[in-house]
């Protein structure tokens, strides 16, 4: 069993979401919050911030985790991804495109589930609400959810 531990941040402010556009890489053209891997030596906590400052240029002093998921792939279910959700409603700077990611706000109303993975809209409505969650999806080839269970 491999296992990467990664981070995913999403701004939350009243009725609106801060996303950015993958640029590069994996996910590229989907919207999505901001993260990446933790490197050694380093908290998940601190990876979060870290990475939104690389990929969004802004600044937060405090983090609530919300949820831990597992991804993994029908044909290669040994490879875990673990995200670690965090939201944050406050932040310093000003959100700006960067190699990776160019950020923009959505209305909740509007969130752009058909252009996120397809297992966000199962587990943002528990974020948007502030609820904790921590499950496992399971993907196809094609990035369809296949099998999942959130709690
Ligand atoms: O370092 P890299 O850009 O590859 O990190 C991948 C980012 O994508 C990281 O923030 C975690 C996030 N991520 C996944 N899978 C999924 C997923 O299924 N849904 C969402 N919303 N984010 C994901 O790796």
């Amino acid at each position: 069993m491999n296992r990467k531990i990664l981070t995913l941040c999403i701004v939350h402010q009243d009725d609106r979401v801060l996303l950015g556009m993958k640029k590069r890489g994996f996910g590229m053209g989907k919207w999505n919050g901001f993260g990446g891997k933790v490197q050694e030596n380093e908290s998940i906590e601190a990876a979060a911030k870290r990475e939104l400052f690389e990929e969004a240029n802004i600044q937060v002093q405090e983090l609530e985790q919300l949820g831990l998921l597992d991804f993994s792939w029908s044909k290669n279910p040994d490879q875990i991804l673990q995200v670690n959700i965090f939201k944050a409603t406050q932040f310093t700077g000003i959100p700006t495109e960067t190699e990776e990611m160019k950020p923009e706000w959505f209305s909740i109303k509007d969130i752009p589930y058909e252009k996120m993975w397809a297992d966000d809209i199962h587990w943002i409505p528990l974020f948007l609400e502030n609820k904790k969650f921590k499950g496992n999806f399971i993907f196809d080839d094609n990035n369809n959810v296949l099998e999942y269970r959130l709690d």
